[in-house]
């Protein structure tokens, strides 16, 4: 595989655009070659027996990697401040990947009360089948881990902001008690991107990231990423990845991600602006009861947001007055945002989390883990504000005609 190599003078956004590329050795093209292959020609025998005993260098086969993911690769391990990256098909791909990869029957996996639906049903329904103990503790106070950990703890997971509500963790203090006892800390970080918040700097040895949000950033693509050590990345490759899930990317949507990253901060510093001009709107509103997001003064980790994350992100979290059914009404209200889950996209997308994302939680799960039934979830996109705001309130509006209503009769 080809050395990362890394300018970390440059800022993000060069890197971001030029990390690991010169068109001078590619005919002069500005945009990256995609190489459409699944294989690799070998000049004879022996040189094909030596590149599979790593004696020697050059690709192999499409699931082992591909010149367009190894460009990838060096950015995304650039723009984390990480020494190496593996791209994967899907998020999932790529948390399954490294998780596979890191323990076996018997280990123990502590992991936060908040997750993403499906790395929840992995964690729950996938690893205990296979004899990994996983538990669950409320990581926004610290002394929960500490207390939980035993001698099976090998792996501490959370992702921050949580998936659906904005929960905060420390990153920093979480680290220095895992490591502590020895544990891998791996963050999921597709809610702020690595132009947001870089885990790897505050000591993680793990990022995890769905590629399909902020990251591809244009809804038209599923992959995910890892990044950390050489050989944390070496392990998830030829272990997780190669043998275990064969998530790999493909190399259209390895240009894709490229092409996306080339706008990351411009995109990101957009959906924060506006999510923070969104959730201002929605806090003065009397029937929005609780309204989960970084930025606003009123957050109760806002002190942590501010000193762990450069800016809010684009992702709010809120519950109306009337709970569900209000919810609901809502949500079918607006005419701008698409009823939808994923997120980081340009459009801005709305979705219900207890019957969607985390539906995989049971209701008392979801009870328990602080994702009540009327919350709703908001991908701020990159539309016009006035746009955003005027479907939001309009639909908000609505709302109050309909308690109104309710009132008189
Ligand atoms: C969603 N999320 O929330 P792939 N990590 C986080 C995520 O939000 C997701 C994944 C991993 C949503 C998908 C429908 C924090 C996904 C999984 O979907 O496998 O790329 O990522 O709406």
């Amino acid at each position: 595989m080809k050395e990362m190599t890394s300018n970390s003078n440059q800022g993000f956004a060069t890197r971001a655009i030029h990390q690991g590329y010169d068109p001078l050795d590619h005919q002069g093209a500005l945009a990256p070659p995609v190489y459409m292959t699944s294989t690799f020609a070998f000049p004879d025998i022996a040189n094909g027996g030596n590149r599979f005993a790593g004696e020697q260098e050059g690709y192999i086969y499409g699931r082992l990697g591909n010149p367009t993911q190894t460009l990838l690769e060096e950015r995304m391990a650039s723009l984390e401040g990480g020494e190496a990256a593996l791209a994967t098909a899907s998020g999932m791909g790529a948390i399954t990947s490294a998780l596979w990869s890191l323990v076996k029957a018997g280990d123990e996996i502590i992991a936060d009360k908040t997750l993403y639906g499906c790395t929840f049903a992995f964690l729950q329904h996938g690893m205990s089948k296979f004899g990994v103990n996983v538990r669950y503790v409320d990581m926004t106070q610290p002394e929960a881990l500490a207390a939980a950990i035993t001698d099976k703890t090998r792996v501490v997971y959370f992702e921050t902001p949580s998936n659906p509500n904005n929960r905060l963790v420390d990153i920093q203090a979480l680290v220095d008690i895992a490591h502590s006892r020895d544990l891998k800390v791996i963050v999921d970080n597709t809610y702020c991107t690595p132009y947001l918040q870089q885990p790897i700097s505050l000591g993680a040895d793990l990022v995890v990231h769905s590629a399909t949000k902020y990251l591809g950033g244009h809804g038209d693509l599923v992959a995910g990423a890892v990044v950390g050590s050489q050989q944390d990345i070496d392990q998830i490759r030829l272990e997780g990845l190669k043998d275990m899930t064969g998530a790999v990317i493909s190399p259209l949507d390895a240009f894709l991600i490229m092409r996306g990253l080339k706008t990351l901060e411009l995109r990101m510093d957009r959906h924060c602006a506006s999510a923070m001009a969104v959730a201002q709107q929605l806090q003065m509103h009397p029937l929005v009861e609780r309204i989960h997001y970084p930025g606003l003064d009123s957050f109760d980790q806002h002190e942590l947001a501010c000193r762990q994350m450069r800016n809010f992100g684009g992702m709010i979290a809120f519950e109306l007055v009337g709970g569900m059914e209000a919810g609901v009404h809502f949500m079918d209200a607006l005419k701008l945002a698409t009823r939808a889950v994923s997120l980081g996209d340009a459009e801005t997308l709305v979705q219900h989390p207890a019957s969607m994302t985390h539906s995989p939680y049971s209701a008392q799960e979801r009870a328990e883990f602080g994702i009540s039934d009327g919350l709703v979830r908001l991908s701020v996109g990159l539309e016009t504000l006035d746009d955003i705001q005027e479907d939001i309130q309009r639909a908000l509006d609505g709302l109050d005609r309909r308690s109104q209503v309710a009132v008189v009769a």
